[in-house]
């Protein structure tokens, strides 16, 4: 049964998310609405200017290619402007939405090529961290990549398969693969230097450094199954970084996985420690 808008706006300001869910769709998305200050224009481009001289030489270069094509750095993007270059590209286009949505709503927005994203940012005093996904994070992190054709094409089968996870309890290992990939995954192709693209990283300050450069980090081969048995905490490092050979790997991974098999059969079991797969 899906949670309508008036009970999830509710169960949200009860955790204190940040988000004005009252002024919701039924699809869960509202507009824009492009009147942020000087000092949130100012914010953005401290935003980016201190990301971007990290990714310039950290992050894969579509994810690169999506920025320069997009053009985010030097004001807060409009999301009307945006969709019309991203549908020329890879037929996505962005929606706005206060912040997270229930994963029904999120999974039809991605079958159907459109890509949430939050419509108010970080203030100046959270730079460095914060604990639920603003525009900086959904935007800078996330859009750039969506202009890759063949992520793109993941990011749609992905919101497509979601649909009919719910009903077999599959949400939760479905979710890991979202999150060890559009969040978190590394590429190194072959004869390649390993560079970032996960949303999660290109929008982090501290760990796009740690999960490309540090001999610390756990960097293990992109495996389907695995992913979907790993399990992860939202507030520290990942202890576990997947890495791609391609994005043509993971599109077609996901195409041919049996889904419902790998859930059926591990989704009763404990989750995978990341730290010793
Ligand atoms: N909602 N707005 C928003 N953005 C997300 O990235 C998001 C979400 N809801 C659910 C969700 N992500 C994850 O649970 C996915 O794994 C489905
Ligand atoms: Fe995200």
């Amino acid at each position: 049964m899906e949670i309508s808008v008036k009970d999830y706006a509710r169960e949200c300001a009860e955790r204190g998310l940040r988000g004005d869910y009252s002024v919701c769709r039924a699809d869960f998305t509202v507009e824009q609405g492009y009147d942020y200050s000087d000092d949130q224009q100012e914010v953005w481009r401290i935003l980016c200017d201190r990301q971007t001289k990290l990714t310039r030489r950290l992050a894969h270069r579509s994810y690169l290619e999506g920025v320069e094509a997009l053009g985010l750095l030097d004001r807060i993007p409009d999301f009307h402007e945006v969709s019309n270059k991203l549908r020329r590209l890879t037929g996505w286009e962005i929606v706005g939405v206060p912040g997270l949505i229930p994963n029904a709503p999120f999974f039809e927005h991605l079958a159907n090529r459109r890509f949430p994203v939050t419509n108010w940012l970080r203030k100046r005093e959270e730079l460095d961290y914060i604990v639920e996904p603003d525009m900086f994070h959904d935007f800078f992190g996330h859009v750039p990549a969506l202009s890759q054709p063949a992520f793109a094409d993941f990011m749609q089968m992905y919101g497509d398969k979601g649909q009919s996870v719910g009903e077999i309890g599959g949400e939760d290992m479905f979710g890991r693969l979202y999150w060890y990939t559009a969040e978190f995954a590394l590429m190194q192709e072959p004869g390649q230097p390993l560079k970032a693209f996960g949303a999660g990283l290109m929008s982090s300050f501290s760990e796009l450094q740690f999960a490309v450069e540090s001999k610390d980090a756990h960097r293990v081969p992109f495996d389907l199954e695995t992913v979907m048995r790993t399990g992860y905490e939202i507030d520290k490092f990942q202890r576990a970084y997947f890495v791609l050979p391609s994005f043509e790997a993971l599109r077609s991974g996901l195409q041919t996985a049996d889904i419902r098999s790998i859930i059926k059969r591990w989704k009763d079991a404990p989750p995978l420690d990341p730290a010793t797969i």
